[in-house]
């Protein structure tokens, strides 16, 4: 569909009108960034009617709505992806160069929206890219934090945030909607008033501070079809009338606090991936933004639909990990406060709306508030969850009598905490986890008493990831190649990659193929020297590891080999060896230790590596500063090796090895996550596997017997490498730089288990996966064959998938068509 709005001459002129409006400049006398602010002006103009007409739509056939509720959404930049699903990516590429402008230059003006840390927050974007392509009626609610994830600088081998003011020049795709603002309030006391007409007690919050949710609205544009769904993002203002009467009254304190909460609840996004922090602005966080969205839900399904009983039949709420559980309590408090519905009828709807989904069975991200915390911040909504916390003992105790251990384990309030996962499950209607093996240690392991207690709520969702940003637009070329041999159906339906699958022994296509991989290689080396001044051969394997840095991920493990390889270079330097370049791009939480000590290891690695001339440029590392959703799709796109080395039972899913594996990259991993699937789909000679099984781990943690000194002890080669981390080899005699990593390993001066992550029981197996990776790149033909049949295997894992499993086994929603 080629909208009228496309037409070069039309785009041109509202182009150069925008500038003019917005800069009081001719198009020649504007900057790149006013370019790119005008061009979006332009589109947003055509996705507004869509929006609208996707609205029309919606309020006749009034299908069910999923609210998809998530603290982290992590979009990416918008302009690119919209021109790519309003298929018109290529007319306004053209007419942006008859204007002298270079849309990718454009495209690179525009703030990469990072409302989010990693996998969670990515796979929320590429779900609502899915439901609008799909067409299913879906609202992403979400914060408009002030300030996205971190900037990462790289100095002196360190990591540095540096604030990410995204929104500093202001973001052309969103839309503030203060029409629908909603009150949430914190703090004060309940005070209950007994009615004598209906023998019922009212509940009244008073003495509270409140704040403004005011929402944001960023469109979602569904590929070529016209729908335009909406991410409502949530920002916070002082309740003005409210703090003038403070002021009337002298209360001057209190007026402050109240702009004070607003001020701060949305500014900063915690950037802790896989991690709690139990901060009590993150509590006020996660009730703000699901008071708002469920008070903004309930209005909205009131306007059209006169009993509250038939709610679950119209709305599902899904709670994208423990995050937004408060959406349990929130949704009860409103239909008895509120509503003056029974507890009974208000629980059924409740527990038939709410859907929960595991992300981690990390144990440090599991979310636990202290209860003096909880009941002070929310004293009504904690009312609410200890009587759904004492109605949920009486069913365990009904189901297992005199089973203090059960209680121990399930109760959603023990101990001092409230836990969220806990209630999450006792309120919803679903778990699910998001690979298969994921599930499974669900069920068998971590939420066991859970399984056992409901098994009809669990079910797996195996992740997915949309072949809109991450092939069509992050890699033209294979996109155009795949299109010219297939057709272009994958673009809405992956799995007919599938027919790729003849060409995997055709010379001709191999080498198209690979000579593809080759270009966007080049493109990546000059982003490598533009960025990091090294230079890198596109001819040398491009083995990639980008993702959020975490233990449990092993980019220890993948440093230390690039040691233990360099070793044998200097030691035996007429060994055959083919040329590698290292790639990692990871930020670190800031308060993580250990994560940030890795990136310095990393960069020290690299310094003395790609300094020594004697090993002939065999070995080059790179860390590339500032990981993000931009420069991932072009890291994917380049990549031959794609590192999933986690801790087998650690990954939940991963998504960054679908997107590896779509552009054709071969899988060098562990069988965790969602990797046991994609060597399902690829089969496992197209893929490097090594390593512990999630089941050896788990039996290790589970009954002890792991010693990594055996290890040491035992073989030289490991030995060496990890005395090179005490010796000052990578820092300059400072024999402390490392020591931390060193004593992690294998001790001694912590009452931790050391090697948490069995990176010295996996080291000679990955090591030995590595040599594979080498010999198979060797074979030309061979290699380019296992490359290509990955794509043509990918089908499985986009989101579209996993978007029409969850409508048809959780959420059951009516799929829309604009125009019928
Ligand atoms: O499900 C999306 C993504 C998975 O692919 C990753 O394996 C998993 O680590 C990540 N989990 C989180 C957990 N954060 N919290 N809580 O980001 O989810």
């Amino acid at each position: 569909m080629l909208d009228n709005h496309f037409k070069k001459e039309k785009f041109k002129k509202s182009v150069k009108e925008n500038v003019k409006m917005l800069y009081r400049k001719t198009i020649d006398e504007a900057t790149q960034e006013q370019v790119f602010q005008a061009v979006s002006l332009a589109v947003k103009d055509v996705i507004i009617d869509n929006w609208l007409l996707t609205q029309k739509q919606y309020e006749k056939d009034d299908p069910k709505i999923v609210y998809y509720l998530s603290m982290e959404f992590l979009m990416g930049r918008a302009l690119g992806n919209n021109l790519i699903n309003l298929c018109a990516y290529k007319e306004v590429k053209e007419a942006l160069d008859e204007l002298g402008f270079d849309l990718n230059v454009i495209e690179d003006q525009e703030p990469d929206p990072a409302l989010g840390n990693g996998g969670l927050g990515r796979l929320a974007a590429c779900f609502l890219d899915s439901l609008a392509t799909l067409g299913y009626c879906a609202y992403g609610c979400g914060i408009r934090y002030h300030y996205g994830l971190f900037k990462q600088k790289i100095e002196n081998g360190y990591q540095v945030e540096v604030p990410d003011n995204w929104l500093k020049d202001g973001y052309p795709f969103e839309l503030r909607r203060p029409e629908y603002a909603k009150e949430v309030k914190f703090g004060g006391y309940v005070r209950v008033e007994y009615d004598p007409a209906t023998g019922k007690n009212h509940f009244i919050q008073e003495g509270y501070q409140s704040v403004r949710a005011i929402p944001y609205d960023m469109p979602i544009v569904g590929y070529n079809n016209q729908i335009v769904n909406t991410l409502r993002i949530w920002d916070a203002e002082a309740v003005n009338d409210f703090q003038l009467d403070l002021f009337d009254k002298g209360e001057y304190h209190k007026a402050v606090e109240q702009e004070n909460l607003a001020k701060n609840i949305v500014e900063v996004l915690y950037p802790n991936d896989n991690h709690y922090a139990g901060k009590e602005l993150r509590l006020k966080q996660q009730y703000f933004f699901i008071s708002a969205s469920i008070q903004a839900a309930i209005e909205k399904f009131k306007k059209s639909h006169s009993d509250l009983h038939d709610l679950p039949k119209k709305v599902t709420f899904q709670l994208n990990d423990t995050h937004p559980t408060m959406t349990v309590a929130e949704l009860m408090r409103i239909l008895v406060d509120e509503e003056g519905m029974s507890w009974e009828d208000a629980w059924d709807i409740t527990t038939h709306t709410c859907a929960y989904t595991n992300h981690t069975i990390m144990a440090e991200a599991l979310e636990k508030w202290p209860i003096e915390l909880f009941s002070k911040l929310l004293p009504r909504v904690y009312q609410i969850i200890e009587e759904i916390n004492r109605r949920f003992l009486l069913e365990i105790q009904a189901k297992y009598p005199g089973d203090q251990e059960k209680i121990r384990k399930m109760a959603i309030i023990y101990d001092g905490q409230v836990k969220m996962a806990h209630l999450a499950i006792a309120g919803g209607y679903s778990v699910n986890g998001v690979a298969k093996l994921h599930t499974e240690i669900l069920e068998k392991q971590e939420l066991r008493d859970f399984y056992e207690m409901y098994p009809e709520k669990f079910n797996n969702k195996t992740n997915g990831i949309t072949q809109r940003r991450f092939l069509l637009h992050g890699n033209p070329l294979l996109a155009d190649w795949i299109t010219d041999h297939i057709g272009d159906g994958w673009i809405t339906s992956l799995p007919e990659l599938e027919k790729l699958k003849v060409y995997a022994d055709d010379k001709k296509a191999q080498q198209e193929f690979m000579n593809i991989k080759h270009q966007n290689k080049v493109r990546l080396a000059k982003y490598i020297l533009e960025h990091n001044g090294i230079e890198v051969n596109p001819n040398s394997i491009f083995d990639v590891q980008v993702k959020r840095l975490h233990e449990y991920k092993r980019q220890l493990m993948n440093i230390l080999h690039v040691m233990y390889l360099y070793n044998k270079i200097k030691e035996h330097p007429e060994m055959p060896f083919y040329p590698r370049t290292f790639i990692f791009g990871a930020k670190a939480a800031a308060g993580y230790r250990r994560a940030k000590q890795t990136i310095k290891l990393i960069n020290a690695v690299a310094d003395v590596v790609n300094n020594d001339r004697s090993i002939d440029g065999k070995i080059k590392v790179v860390f590339i500063e500032n990981y993000r959703v931009s420069n991932a799709e072009m890291i994917f796109a380049a990549a031959d090796v794609s590192e999933q080395i986690s801790t087998a039972s650690k990954e939940a899913s991963g998504t960054g090895n679908m997107k590896f594996m779509l552009n054709g990259a071969p899988t060098l991993g562990t069988m965790d996550g969602a990797n046991v699937e994609i060597v399902e789909e690829v089969g496992a000679e197209n893929a490097f596997i090594f390593g512990l099984s999630s089941d050896e781990v788990i039996n290790y943690e589970n009954n002890g017997g792991y010693d990594p000194m055996q290890y040491f002890n035992n073989d030289p080669d490991i030995r060496n490498v990890l005395m090179q981390l005490i010796n000052g080899t990578y820092s300059g005699g400072d024999f402390n730089m490392f020591r931390e990593i060193y004593d992690s390993l294998l001790n001694t001066n912590s009452s931790d288990r050391a090697d948490t992550y069995f990176i010295l029981a996996d080291f000679k197996s990955y090591a030995a996966a590595q040599e594979k990776v080498e010999a198979a790149y060797r074979d030309e033909a061979g290699w380019a064959k296992m490359a290509l049949l990955n794509t043509a295997c990918s089908g499985k894992f986009t989101s579209d998938r996993t978007i029409q499993q969850y409508v048809d086994e959780i959420w059951h929603l009516d799929k829309v068509v604009i125009g019928k």
